[in-house]
């Protein structure tokens, strides 16, 4: 495929439009980025991008797409690689499946846990999130990455299941020290989830994933945004 022109409307604080980034910095494609300022209301202009008034956006030769999950799979999709095959390739289509199941469950089931410890209105409501966190990772994640090695499925490179889930794994594993959860949320998981935790720390510590983390900013982002949910108690 020619190089095709792709500008990412993103914000660097945004778990969500970090997906995008962590396909493109894997799939090595070039791209404009066009910062949106999340702390005002969205200029008219954004607003024919996504109607939705969200970051991510793609423009993609022109052609519009939103929705994190969307724009990922389509990067995935349209360079196959060793971040998911292509459908048609022997054995891709179970691959896929196992994929999509697990940043399914890794988004359903787990990650809502770690936003409500970080913005828990008292310590105590903190501790139970927490400690919900790691009954849930010990039940619905850690079967899932028995073979890891050290990425989903064996594999030594990054794949579709880090590029959903990769920005979140990292706020895992960097925010505890902060205070911003309960700092024994890790050591809980590597001794009760130790194959969901060496997956974690691995993802975390990948120039893909980590590229555009300002670990600060989101700390002060999430600090501040915890103290408003306490204030309002
Ligand atoms: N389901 C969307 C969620 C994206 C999302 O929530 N983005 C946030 C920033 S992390 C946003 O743009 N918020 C702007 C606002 O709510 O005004 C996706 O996966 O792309």
């Amino acid at each position: 495929m020619a190089t095709p022109k792709i500008i990412l409307y993103t914000n660097h604080g945004c778990p969500w439009a970090h997906r995008a980034h962590i396909a493109l910095a894997e799939l090595k494609l070039p791209f404009e980025e066009k910062i949106i300022d999340l702390t005002v209301p969205r200029t008219p202009e954004y607003l024919k991008i996504n109607p939705r008034g969200l970051v991510p956006a793609l423009s993609f030769n022109s052609e519009i797409l939103t929705e994190s999950s969307v724009v990922s799979n389509f990067l995935a999709d349209a360079y196959p690689s060793h971040l998911l095959p292509a459908s048609n390739e022997p054995g891709a289509a179970l691959l896929r499946a196992r994929i999509a199941f697990f940043a399914d469950t890794f988004i359903s089931k787990l990650n809502g846990i770690f936003f409500k410890a970080q913005f828990a209105k008292t310590d105590a409501e903190a501790e139970s999130f927490a400690n919900e966190y790691v009954d849930v990772a010990v039940k619905e994640l850690e079967p899932l990455l028995g073979n890891a090695a050290p990425f989903f499925n064996g594999s030594d490179k990054l794949t579709q299941a880090e590029v959903l889930t990769g920005s979140f794994a990292l706020r895992l594993f960097t925010l505890p020290k902060h205070g911003v959860v309960p700092e024994h949320i890790l050591t809980d998981l590597s001794t009760k989830a130790p194959n969901f935790y060496r997956w974690v720390e691995a993802v975390s510590k990948h120039p893909s994933v980590t590229g555009i983390y300002n670990e600060e900013a989101v700390v002060a982002w999430a600090k501040k945004r915890a103290a408003l949910a306490r204030a309002s108690a």
